[in-house]
């Protein structure tokens, strides 16, 4: 089965990465998708998102970073061929948000599901909101929320 996990990734964390590596284990693909909306302003452009995430994914053979755009999702996962959708939940506030999201998809599609998986204990709190706090603040030691390859990304693009 081919998955599509999107999300805007700005920047992607031990969360979402916590969610890639579990979703590599339970189908054949994985599409790591990053998704932007011309009218979100976000830290890192999608170009950016993409290359981290290639980064923190490299050792995983079953999972493709890619990114889409001026398209619904459900449109996006056809053309990929996907099988499911997958999400992470984290609280209350991810589920009301996501169950509707999922209402949407599945009519929208006629019929694409959407897996959902529950957020490791240890990175239930791991936010890119909070990490975007913390990378406005100059602090270094964003490597405790997001993966060594995100981070050092981070450190080299400082100031630019
Ligand atoms: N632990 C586990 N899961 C986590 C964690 C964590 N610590 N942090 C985030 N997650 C999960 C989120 O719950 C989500 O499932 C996913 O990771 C991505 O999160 P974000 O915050 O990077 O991305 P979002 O939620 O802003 O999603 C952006 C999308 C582009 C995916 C979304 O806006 C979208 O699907 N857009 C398509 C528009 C569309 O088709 N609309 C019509 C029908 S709804």
């Amino acid at each position: 089965m081919i998955a599509v996990y999107p999300g805007s990734f700005d920047p992607p964390t031990d969360g979402h990465l916590n969610i890639i590596r579990r979703a590599a284990r339970l189908f054949e693909q994985v599409i790591v998708a990053v998704g932007y909306n011309p009218r979100k302003k976000t830290m890192f452009t999608p170009e950016q998102r993409v290359l981290m995430l290639r980064l923190a994914t490299a050792d995983l053979p079953n999972v493709e970073v890619d990114s889409f755009t001026g398209m619904l999702l459900v449109e996006y996962a056809r053309r990929k061929n996907a099988d499911v959708i997958v999400k992470g939940l984290r609280n209350s506030a991810d589920f009301q948000n996501e169950f509707q999201q999922f209402n949407m998809n599945f009519r929208l599609s006629g019929g694409l599901d959407t897996v959902f998986l529950p957020a490791d204990n240890g990175e239930l709190f791991v936010s890119s909101t909070l990490v975007r706090d913390m990378i406005v603040r100059n602090s270094h030691k964003l490597g405790l929320f997001v993966p060594e390859e995100v981070a050092a990304f981070v450190e080299q693009h400082r100031d630019q």
